[in-house]
């Protein structure tokens, strides 16, 4: 490609509104352009990666045994009201009306369409197992789009679907696509690991996420110092065991605790430990209230919270609603004398508090002396809190430290979520009729692409890896002007191009620093520089990785290209 007649528009200044290295040097090197919040273009450049990343993923899920097909991203609203999906959803489905009134879903994830499909065609055991996937713009109309197109509206994704007749048969599958997808983010060059994710109730091994390993990442990953155990925190078990203080319990005393409303604030004033303090939340777990006890210094964890109740949705409660529950504001809320219509769980760790201290439930005042069993009525201990760095890992083996990571990928078993609530069943071998088992496997495309990005850029620009770059050969004539320099670098490209590489040639009418500058943002693996001993028949070949650059007689120069190229 002549970048003379192609569109890099690159930019000399970091735009100000872009507060990552992906965002910023996707929009300096003239990679993309934001079109409104959360929707981008891919510029040629952009455009040849994502087709990069694109093949390796096919590649390796047409490895795993599924089939490409192409669904509508136009859904008609009866599918996902056929799941419920359509009440449960909110502003982020997107919705509109066509001309005559009826209602559509931009595709945001493709079960119900998929399943549509597959329920009216497969109807014996003998089809099955079927995996399917596609690779298609997803629309989620996000709250907060942000870090350009690792958080988009509007986004490239691969979605795969598997369908089963048994258990076991979802597992081998469940493990060829886990496997698929270590061999995709791997081609791809990044750094990543996957972990174990939020099981909902079935149990830890449903579903696992694909991390890159990122500052800038908005998951928390939980894994453990000496052992392979991974797992995004929200899922994360605590196995922790807390021994009981030997000390005398005491008598329940009410103190007052003027304006003292934090568990920073009561300790300090009451000059205690954290670790004696029970923090006391109120949640809205669907329609009931539910106060949640933790130790002092844990928090809670919503998701395991949700888990518990096998609920559909768990929000904090407002001051009104802890008003409304517990007749008293927030600050001073605790277990003891609770309505009835207000469950109280803790976690397990609220046992090894003794005499601790507790919210009154009366504004200003606090108890001490708490000792939970004796004083207030727990419907549950359970595992309730988030596993903090330091906590043994719940494999046994180490001790948690904290990663942040961006979520490339996602593999769920479904079950028959999907197929129950839309019939779609098929005769097993004794001609019984059964729901269909599935499995769904997700990539975010355009945000690997960023995350690849992230992982790989340096002071200068973007580092790609060769895998996955958008040219490997960056050829730079100084001074086309000047006939030697711009006759040598034309036929360099026309040679490499012969060989099978993919060269980009600077052929603008541009200064030297302009180009060096515009090819290190770019970021190919390799630039051949044609400058004032073209005449003598030497270029310069300078590896982006390293820095590294060496000057080369042009005779020798496509065996040496070989060398690092390895093509
Ligand atoms: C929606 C909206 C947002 C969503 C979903 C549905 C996430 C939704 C989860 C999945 C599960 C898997 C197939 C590929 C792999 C991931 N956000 N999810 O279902 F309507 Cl607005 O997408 N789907």
């Amino acid at each position: 490609m002549k970048q003379s007649m192609t569109f890099i528009p690159t930019l000399r200044e970091v735009p100000a509104d872009a507060e990552v290295k992906s965002h910023q040097l996707m929009l300096r090197a003239g990679f993309t352009r934001q079109n409104t919040s959360g929707v981008y273009s891919y510029l040629p450049l952009a455009h040849k990666v994502l087709k990069k990343i694109e093949q390796i993923v096919r590649e390796e899920m047409n490895n795993a045994g599924a089939s490409e097909l192409l669904m509508p991203a136009l859904q008609q609203a009866e599918l996902w009201q056929e799941s419920g999906r359509w009440y449960s959803y909110g502003p982020e489905l997107m919705r509109l009306k066509d001309r005559h009134k009826r209602e559509f879903a931009l595709g945001a994830t493709h079960e119900e369409m998929i399943t549509s499909l597959v329920r009216d065609e497969i109807k014996s055991y003998k089809r099955l197992p079927l995996s399917l996937y596609q690779i298609q713009t997803k629309f989620r109309d996000e709250k907060r789009p942000r870090f350009g197109v690792l958080r988009g509206r509007e986004f490239l994704m691969k979605d795969a679907y598997s369908f089963h007749a048994t258990h076991e048969s979802l597992d081998e599958v469940y493990v060829k696509m886990f496997t698929a997808y270590q061999n995709i983010f791997s081609r791809c060059g990044l750094d990543f690991r996957a972990v174990i994710a939020d099981s909902g109730a079935m149990g830890g091994t449903d579903t696992h996420e694909f991390m890159v390993l990122s500052d800038i990442g908005e998951d928390t990953i939980a894994y453990s110092d000496t052992s392979q155990y991974a797992a995004n925190i929200e899922m994360a078990p605590v196995i922790a065991t807390y021994e009981k203080s030997t000390e005398e319990q005491k008598e329940l005393v009410k103190i007052e605790t003027p304006d003292q409303k934090t568990i920073e604030e009561i300790s300090t004033f009451l000059n205690v430990s954290k670790e004696s303090c029970i923090k006391s939340v109120l949640f809205k777990v669907d329609d009931k209230f539910v106060l949640v006890l933790v130790r002092g210094d844990h928090e809670v964890n919503d998701i395991k919270v949700k888990n518990l109740f096998g609920a559909s949705v768990v929000e904090l409660a407002t001051a009104e609603e802890t008003i409304k529950a517990l007749k008293c504001v927030p600050g001073f809320i605790g277990p003891i004398n609770v309505s009835e219509d207000v469950e109280v769980v803790a976690d397990h760790a609220i046992s090894s508090v003794v005499n601790g201290v507790c919210g009154a439930n009366e504004e200003q005042f606090h108890f001490q002396g708490v000792n939970i069993e004796r004083d207030a009525k727990i419907t549950q201990l359970a595992d309730l809190r988030f596993i903090q760095e330091g906590d043994i890992s719940p494999d046994g083996e180490g001790t948690i430290k904290f990663a942040k990571g961006i979520e490339v990928g996602h593999v769920f078993k479904l079950g028959t979520r999907y197929s129950e609530s839309m019939n779609a069943t098929f005769l097993d071998e004794n001609g019984r009729t059964q729901p269909m088992i599935m499995g769904c496997y997700g990539i975010g495309v355009s945000r690997t692409l960023a995350a690849i990005i992230e992982q790989h850029n340096d002071e200068n620009g973007i580092v790609w890896p060769e895998s996955v770059a958008p040219f490997q050969i960056h050829v730079i004539p100084v001074n086309v002007k000047n006939d030697s320099q711009k006759d040598l670098a034309e036929k360099l490209y026309t040679e490499f191009t012969q060989s099978g590489y993919e060269v980009l040639i600077d052929d603008r009418a541009e200064r030297v620093g302009v180009k060096f500058a515009d090819s290190d943002l770019i970021g190919l693996p390799l630039r051949v520089t044609v400058g004032k001993k073209a005449e003598e028949g030497i270029v310069e070949v300078k590896i982006r990785k390293t820095g590294e650059s060496f000057e080369v007689s042009v005779d020798e120069l496509h065996e040496k290209v070989k060398q690092i190229l390895g093509n």
